[in-house]
């Protein structure tokens, strides 16, 4: 019956979205100028934001730099990783279930 298809709730239970935390790798090769302006460039954070969290990377071994839906995950993984691959930085970008 189409109206209960529109109206309905019992067969359309909606849930959130899976969340996924972007997690930023340390180690001994990436500058941390680079790895504060992919801060700044795909996670729009500002400067003292970047530089903190790139500290913490460096001094922690990784950091959680924001928790997207899977497929805007999967788009700042593939940014951060190209960007790197292109800069010829070792940096590595990954991501886990929130
Ligand atoms: N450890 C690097 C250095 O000393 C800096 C760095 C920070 C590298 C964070 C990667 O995700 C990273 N130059």
């Amino acid at each position: 019956n189409p109206e209960s298809d529109i109206l309905d709730k019992e067969d359309t239970q909606v849930k959130p979205p899976s969340m996924y935390k972007v997690i930023l790798n340390n180690d001994d090769y990436t500058p941390m100028d680079f790895v504060i302006e992919v801060l700044q460039k795909f996670f729009s954070m500002d400067l003292e934001r970047a530089t903190q969290l790139m500290l913490a990377v460096h001094y922690e071994g990784k950091a959680v730099c924001g928790i997207f839906t899977a497929e805007v995950a999967e788009t700042k993984v593939a940014q951060v990783m190209m960007y790197a691959r292109e800069h010829e930085h070792p940096l590595l970008c990954t991501m886990e279930k929130a």
